[in-house]
């Protein structure tokens, strides 16, 4: 029976230690500015887009359904994002249809 309720008391244990622990929420910034969508449902993505170490912002938006790329131009404790530009395919701003 120890070992049984040990067994619970170190899975109860290893559960509560995943739990995230996520920071507030907080305002991103762009050129100065916060980013701001005309219509909300962002959906982002930080990842180092171009290969140069610093973790960048890909930010598809509802309308159009473009994505739009902010390369980080700081570090990655204290990112600092410029003006986006569309992601493009083959010369063409790339357009997601939602649904
Ligand atoms: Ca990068």
């Amino acid at each position: 029976m120890r070992i049984c309720l040990f067994a619970v008391l170190s899975l109860c244990l290893s559960v509560a230690a995943a739990v995230p622990d996520y920071l507030p929420p907080f305002n991103v910034m762009a050129n100065g500015a916060q980013i701001e969508l005309s219509i909300g449902h962002a959906n982002p993505l930080i990842t180092d887009w171009n290969g140069d170490g610093l973790k960048d912002l890909i930010l598809g938006q509802y309308s159009s359904g473009k994505l739009r790329y902010y390369e980080n131009n700081d570090s990655n404790d204290s990112p600092m994002f410029a003006n986006y530009t569309f992601m493009q395919a083959d010369g063409s701003d790339i357009s997601l249809t939602s649904g």
